[in-house]
């Protein structure tokens, strides 16, 4: 039985975020060798599809949510697409784009596994809902809207999508949260590994556990991987970056230990925004963790 293959779905899209850029994530990540680096680790690659931005792409936000006639627009081709790809039978990889495009990467893939596991890896919890919301980006909603929290629902973006359970649903890397999706955190029981747990703990035995309370008892496992969960230092090319994130070893090694699993059935690879970037060095350490997840070892 030879590997299977891999749809790469890019979906350069970036106004769920607060500043522009993320919109040139999949080309950025695609130019330093994506594919190349999945064909040498044996994979069939699907690097064709791309997701068509809405014509009306106002600039300016109509809502106090913003954007969210465009994020929806996209979210629901995307979710099509990603839905497609997986009842093919291949392992579908989105590149983003700014977070917002999680929603349609999880309403699509929730129709071929409805009992979905997450690990969601990010400096940010991404547990705003249209109520709470500080700043009004779209990006800062997508897990709640996974789980059902919002107004927005899965269903709006793909008839047919099951929302996610809090207990399938773990998050790894935080250290920026909002009032609000604390008390969410806690209330719904959401695993959340905060960089607090990743030092005491360290990071094999937190995505041990991570693998274990989003991998048992769910019929797929996707990883929905914020770049800004990297450190600054190592990933500067990110809108929202926050000090005290993982290391280069930390990130490398969450990704071999999920790859080891053998339980990964998609992810998304997010918040890489070349504009802010320092010498490409975000869009090339996307390209590296991904190797890493995807099976690439030092030995
Ligand atoms: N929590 C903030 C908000 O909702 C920031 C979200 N920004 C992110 N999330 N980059 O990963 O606006
Ligand atoms: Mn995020
Ligand atoms: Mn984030
Ligand atoms: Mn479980």
């Amino acid at each position: 039985m030879g590997q299977p293959t891999i749809s790469i779905i890019s979906v350069p899209f970036g106004y769920g975020a607060g500043r522009p850029g993320s919109e040139q994530g999949p080309d950025s990540i695609l130019k330093f060798g994506l594919v190349k680096k999945l064909e040498q680790l044996g994979y069939d690659v699907d690097a064709g599809r791309r997701i068509q931005l809405p014509t009306s792409l106002t600039p300016y936000p109509t809502t106090r949510m913003k954007h969210v006639d465009q994020v929806m627009a996209v979210c629901s081709q995307l979710a099509r697409e990603a839905a497609s790809a997986a009842s093919a039978g291949s392992i579908p990889l989105m590149l983003g784009g700014d977070h917002s495009i999680a929603m349609g990467s999880l309403a699509g893939l929730s129709r071929h596994y409805p009992n979905m596991g997450v690990i969601w890896v990010d400096a940010h919890s991404d547990l705003n809902t249209e109520i709470t919301s500080p700043s009004g980006n779209m990006h800062g909603i997508p897990l709640a809207a996974a789980l059902g929290l919002t107004q927005l629902k899965l269903t709006q973006i793909l008839p047919g999508a099951v929302q996610l359970k809090p207990e399938n649903c773990v998050i790894i890397g935080a250290r920026d949260l909002d009032r609000d999706e604390k008390t969410l955190i806690r209330s719904r029981g959401i695993t959340c590994f905060t960089m607090y747990e990743i030092d005491r703990l360290g990071i094999e035995h937190v995505v041990q556990e991570a693998l274990r309370i989003a991998g048992t008892g769910t019929d797929g496992l996707h990883v929905s991987f914020d770049i800004d969960s990297v450190d600054p230092f190592e990933a500067p090319g990110t809108g929202t970056p926050v000090r005290g994130g993982l290391s280069y070893r930390e990130a490398h090694l969450a990704m071999e230990l999920m790859s080891e699993s053998g339980l990964i059935t998609s992810v998304d690879m997010v918040e890489v925004n070349p504009s802010l970037d320092r010498n490409n060095q975000t869009s090339k350490l996307a390209v590296e963790l991904l190797g890493s997840l995807f099976g690439s070892r030092i030995l």
